[in-house]
C-alpha cells in the first residue's frame, strides 16, 4: 500500500516479542570457537541490546540513508549492530571478516560509510585474526584517499573476561586457550569501547518507520569487471521473501533448533542467520568457528548439544567432512535432524549422497537451495518432503519464481533443454540497484537479454523438468561457495612490481570445487622463483584475502590471445588440466605460446 511504513527490525524483534509473546524464547545459542564457550540470547535481551545499541548509533550522528560499516566476528554483537542499523534506517554493509584491510577500505569508500564496527580480535580455529589492526590500516587507507571515518566502535570480544559480569558474553567460563595480549592502538576521538558506549544508552529505541522500497543494506559481491559491486535490497521485498523463504523450504515449527552455518558476511548468513529465522521467532545456532576445530566432529558434536533439527551448509563443507570418513559423524547421535540443506555451489551427487546417507541417516530430505547474493533468498529448491529428490539437482523454482533457459540468441527453450538461467518475472527479494551505479546494475542484469534477469549460471532443464545448474558462465569462479572474478586477482597480480600480464582461471578442486590457476608473465629482468609465488600469494590474500590465496601459479613466457588482443581463457583452463583436446585454436596469434605452457605447466600444489 502506498503510503504505508514498516521497519524490520520492529518485524523481528518488537513484533515477536510484544504480539507474539515469545520474548522468552532463545533466539540464538552462540557457540564460540571454543566448545567451553557458549551463552545464549533470547528475543527479550536482543531486543533490549538492540535499541540501546541504536540508541549509541544515533547520538553518534547516524540517521537514516547513512551507511555503516561492520567488520565483525560471529558473536550476538553482530546481529545486534545490523538490527540496530536496520532499526535506524541506516544501511549496514557487512564485510566479511576474512576480508583484508585493502578490501574493507574499499568498500567503505565506495559506500561512504560514516561509522565502522569492529571488534578486538578472535580466534577461527587455531588462527587469531587481529581484526582492529586490520581496520586501523583500512581507516588509514581511507583517510590517506581524502575519506575520514569519524567513528570506529571496537567490541571487546578476544578480552571480554576483562569485563566483568556487565556483559552477557562475560558469562560464559573464561577461554581456555591463552588468550594473547593483543596489542591494540587506540585513535582518540575516533575509536570507542562498545561496552563503554552502551553504558550510558537508555533501552528503548522507537524504530525509524521506512517505506517497503527504501533500502535495507548494502552487501559486496564479485562482479566480473574486477570491482566488486555494492548489491542493493530494500526492507519490504526483502523482509516478505527471506520470511516465506525461510518458512517454506526449511519446513519451520516453532519447536525447531536451526543452524546455518554461514558467516553473516555473506548472503546466506544475512538472510538464514539474521532475518529468515528471526522474522519467524525461530532459534537458531549462531557459530564462530570452523568445522575441523578442535576436530573434525565438531558439527555433529553441536547438533546433538542444541538437538538441531534443521542444518544448512556449503557442498565444500561437505566435502571436506568426507574425506574424514563415516566414524566422526556416526559417533554423535543426530537423532534430532530433521533437514539437510545446501546452498552456494553445485553439489555433485557423490557429497549429495553422503550428507543423505551418512548424516541424514537417510531419514532427512536434502534441500538443494540455488540462489544469489542478488536475489535475497532462494528461487530454486525442493520442499522438503513433498519434492521428489534427484542428487546434484535443485529441482524446481520456489513459489511466484518463473525461470527459463535461453540459448545464445535468448530464444527460450522449451522441454530438455541446457543454456543461459534467467527470470523472467521479479520476485520480492530481488535486489533494486548496485550501490551508486544504478546503470552498472541494468547492463550486468539485464542487457544481454532484455526483459530478463540473467543469472550468470549455466543450467540444465531434464526431461523431467528438473533444473540442474551447470555453474558460471561469466568470467567469475566459485571457491568454496564464495564468488571471485577472474578479474580482481589478475588486477591483485599485477599490481606486483614483476608482473607484466596476468590470467587466472578456475581448475577443478576435491574440496573446494574450484580453486585458482594463475599464469603469470613476468617484466623483464625478473625470474620466475618459489620467492616469488610467496610474494603474489601474499599480495593478493593483502589485497583480496585468504579465500583468493591461488593453489598454483604458473610462469607465462606468453599467453594465448587472439588477434584482437583477447587472452583464450578457455585454452589456459585446458592448459591447466593438462588437456590437450584444445577445440578450435585458429584464432590464436601465435600457437607457440601453447605448447610452451604445456611443457611448463604446474605440477604440484604449491
Ligand atoms: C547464496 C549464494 C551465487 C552463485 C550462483 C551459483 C552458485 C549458489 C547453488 C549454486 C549450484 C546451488 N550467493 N550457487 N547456490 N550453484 N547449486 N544450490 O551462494 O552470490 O555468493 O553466489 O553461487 O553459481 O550464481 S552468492
Amino acid at each position: 500500500m502506498k503510503g504505508a511504513t514498516t521497519n524490520i527490525c520492529y518485524n523481528v524483534l518488537d513484533r515477536i516479542v510484544h504480539e507474539k509473546k515469545l520474548g522468552d524464547k532463545i533466539a540464538f545459542y552462540w557457540e564460540g570457537n571454543e566448545p567451553e564457550e557458549t551463552t545464549q540470547i533470547t528475543y527479550h535481551e536482543l531486543l533490549v541490546q538492540v535499541c540501546q545499541f541504536s540508541n549509541v548509533l544515533r547520538k553518534q550522528g547516524i540517521r537514516k540513508g547513512d551507511r555503516v560499516a561492520i567488520y565483525m566476528p560471529m558473536i550476538p554483537k553482530l546481529v545486534v549492530a545490523m538490527l540496530a542499523c536496520a532499526r535506524l534506517g541506516a544501511l549496514h554493509s557487512i564485510v566479511f571478516a576474512g576480508f583484508s584491510a585493502e578490501s574493507l577500505c574499499e568498500r567503505i569508500l565506495d559506500a561512504s560509510c560514516s561509522l565502522l564496527i569492529t571488534a578486538d580480535a578472535f580466534y577461527r580455529g587455531e588462527k587469531l585474526v587481529k581484526l582492529k589492526e586490520l581496520a586501523d590500516e583500512a581507516l588509514e587507507k581511507c583517510r590517506e584517499k581524502g575519506f575520514p571515518v569519524r567513528c570506529c566502535i571496537v567490541v571487546k570480544h578476544l578480552r571480554r573476561t576483562e569485563l566483568g559480569t556487565g556483559d552477557s558474553l562475560s558469562q560464559s567460563p573464561p577461554i581456555k586457550r591463552p588468550c594473547p595480549d593483543v596489542q591494540i592502538s587506540w585513535n582518540e576521538g575516533v575509536d570507542f569501547w562498545w561496552h563503554e558506549l552502551i553504558h550510558e544508552a537508555g533501552d528503548e529505541c522507537e524504530p525509524e518507520w521506512c517505506d517497503a522500497e527504501d533500502p535495507l543494506f548494502i552487501l559486496y559481491t564479485s562482479g566480473s569487471t574486477g570491482k566488486p559491486k555494492g548489491v542493493v535490497h530494500t526492507v519490504g521485498g526483502y523482509m516478505l521473501y527471506v520470511a516465506t523463504t525461510f518458512k517454506y523450504v526449511f519446513d519451520f515449527h516453532a519447536e525447531d533448533v536451526f543452524w546455518c552455518t554461514a558467516d553473516i558476511g555473506w548472503i546466506t548468513g544475512h538472510s538464514y542467520v539474521t532475518y529468515g529465522p528471526m522474522a519467524n521467532g525461530a532459534t537458531s545456532v549462531l557459530f564462530e568457528g570452523i568445522p575441523t576445530y578442535p576436530d573434525v566432529s565438531r558439527m555433529w558434536s553441536i547438533v546433538d548439544k542444541y538437538k538441531v533439527t534443521k542444518f544448512y551448509t556449503a557442498p565444500t563443507a561437505i566435502r571436506l567432512l568426507m574425506k574424514f570418513g563415516d566414524k566422526p559423524v556416526t559417533k554423535h547421535s543426530r537423532a534430532s535432524l530433521q533437514v539437510l540443506g545446501t546452498v552456494g555451489e553445485p553439489i555433485n551427487p557423490e557429497a549429495w549422497l553422503w550428507y543423505h546417507q551418512v548424516v541424514g541417516a537417510q531419514r532427512c530430505p536434502i534441500v538443494d537451495t540455488f540462489w544469489q547474493t542478488e536475489t535475497g533468498g532462494h528461487m530454486l529448491t525442493p520442499l522438503p518432503g513433498a519434492t521428489p529428490m534427484k542428487p546434484g539437482s535443485a529441482t524446481f523454482p520456489f513459489f511466484g519464481v518463473a525461470p527459463a533457459i535461453l540459448n545464445e540468441s535468448g530464444e527460450e527453450l522449451e522441454g530438455e533443454a541446457e543454456g543461459y538461467l534467467v527470470f523472467k518475472q521479479p520476485w520480492p527479494g530481488i535486489m533494486r540497484t548496485v550501490y551508486g551505479n544504478h546503470e552498472r546494475f541494468e547492463t550486468t542484469y539485464f542487457k544481454k537479454f532484455p526483459g530478463y534477469y540473467v543469472t550468470g549460471d549455466g543450467c540444465r532443464r531434464d526431461q523431467d523438468g528438473y533444473y540442474w545448474i551447470t555453474g558460471r558462465i561469466d568470467d567469475m569462479l566459485n571457491v568454496s561457495g564464495h564468488l571471485l572474478s577472474t578479474a580482481e586477482v589478475e588486477s591483485a597480480l599485477v599490481e606486483h612490481k614483476a608482473i607484466a600480464e596476468a590470467a587466472v582461471v578456475s581448475h577443478p578442486h576435491p574440496v573446494k570445487g574450484e580453486c585458482l590457476y594463475c599464469f603469470v608473465t613476468l617484466c623483464d629482468g625478473y625470474t620466475f622463483s618459489s620467492t616469488l609465488t610467496e610474494e603474489l600469494k601474499k599480495q593478493i590474500r593483502e589485497k583480496i584475502g585468504p579465500i583468493a590465496t591461488p593453489d598454483y601459479i604458473q610462469n607465462a613466457p606468453g599467453l594465448p590471445k587472439t588477434r584482437s588482443g583477447k587472452i583464450m581463457r578457455r585454452v589456459l583452463r585446458k592448459i591447466a588440466q593438462n588437456d590437450h583436446d584444445l577445440g578450435d585454436i585458429s584464432t590464436v596469434a601465435d600457437p607457440s605460446v601453447i605448447s610452451q605452457l604445456f611443457s611448463h605447466r604446474c605440477l604440484t600444489v604449491q
